[in-house]
């Protein structure tokens, strides 16, 4: 990374022109900046964590969404039951989103009728939550660059319990499980 800053700065140094801002950089002294870079920088990393007290019972996460990907930074997580979970979202991405979480086997269900509350005019005040049975936790919307946490007490029935963001659209890619055992 420093060869790479260095390269183009000596590079202007020689050819006299050292007062050439980056805005009027060339766009071939661009593209060599870009080419530079290590493909690794360019992929996503994730902060994702999870911690678990077991005297206390209670388990800590930590869970980003994705900057511009539609998706959260983990497609599934381990709870145990009846833990007290604090599972603290960060939101990286430059738009609003929430997360819920539901019962087995509905994420299909809640999803419909997270799509169907775009004819809901009060859908922005419900935090696009639709109000089913099948919906057990929920977050109010995350705003972009937003750390919120959600604290509740993991079911103590074992299962695969989905997870999602249902901002119209979005549960669809923005969906995974939380086990619980
Ligand atoms: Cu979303």
């Amino acid at each position: 990374m420093i060869k790479a800053t260095l390269f183009p700065l000596a590079a202007m140094l020689l050819l006299g022109n050292w007062f050439v801002t980056p805005k009027e950089m060339k766009s071939a002294d661009a593209m060599a900046l870009c080419e530079a870079k290590p493909t690794i920088e360019n992929k996503p990393t994730s902060n994702f964590r999870i911690e678990r007290n077991e005297e206390a019972r209670e388990t800590t996460i930590l869970l980003e969404i994705v900057p511009e990907m539609m998706k959260f930074d983990q497609e599934s997580f381990k709870v145990k039951a009846g833990d007290k979970i604090i599972l603290e979202i960060d939101n990286l991405d430059g738009m609003e989103h929430n997360l819920l979480i539901a019962k087995p086997g509905t994420l299909d269900k809640v999803g419909a009728a997270a799509d169907a509350m775009l004819r809901d005019p009060k859908a922005s005040e419900k935090f696009y939550v639709p109000q089913i049975p099948e919906v057990l936790f929920s977050t109010k919307m995350i705003g972009p660059q937003e750390l919120y946490t959600l604290t509740f007490t993991a079911p103590t029935t074992p299962g695969k319990y989905p997870f999602a963001c249902t901002f119209p659209g979005h549960w669809r890619m923005m969906n995974g499980i939380m086990v619980v055992e």
